[in-house]
């Protein structure tokens, strides 16, 4: 089957105007050990930016669309950046305060398809229960 030339110029142009629109969201380390913004929802093509802007903390994934590829862990107090290329949900959490609910969740194109994964990673009692509360908010937030 032979494509329309008009096919293609639309096809580019729908993925120029998307790459125009990628977005950056920024997240604060917060002086009550949390992040700034707990769940973001984003598409794919977009960044987070990590702030230091309290000290103590970082980000380390701990789940995602692709187990065998997760973004680096971070370095304590450092300015850490990711872009986001795969649909589905990212778990991550601050190495020293992981365990006291430093949790942060991301989800990429409103794509749950991994949301049993992400439960089934393990977690101290109070992370456990953050993240319940940090799903519920993903699945009520369009
Ligand atoms: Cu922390």
């Amino acid at each position: 089957m032979k494509l329309a030339p008009s096919f293609y110029f639309v096809l580019i142009l729908v993925l120029v105007s998307r790459l125009a629109s990628a977005e950056t969201i920024q997240i604060d380390f917060t002086s009550d050990d949390s992040y700034s913004v707990e769940v973001a929802k984003i598409n794919v093509g977009d960044t987070i930016e990590w702030l230091p802007k309290n000290e103590g903390h970082n980000v380390e994934f701990l789940a995602g669309p692709n187990m065998n590829s997760l973004p680096e862990k971070s370095e304590l107090n450092a300015f850490y950046s990711v872009t986001f290329s795969l649909p589905g949900i990212y778990l991550y959490h601050c190495t020293p305060h992981g365990n006291m609910g430093m949790l942060g969740l991301i989800v990429v194109e409103n794509d749950f398809h991994n949301l049993e994964d992400i439960k089934e990673i393990e977690l101290s009692r109070i992370a456990k229960s953050v993240l319940q509360r940090l799903i519920r908010i993903a699945q009520l937030k369009s």
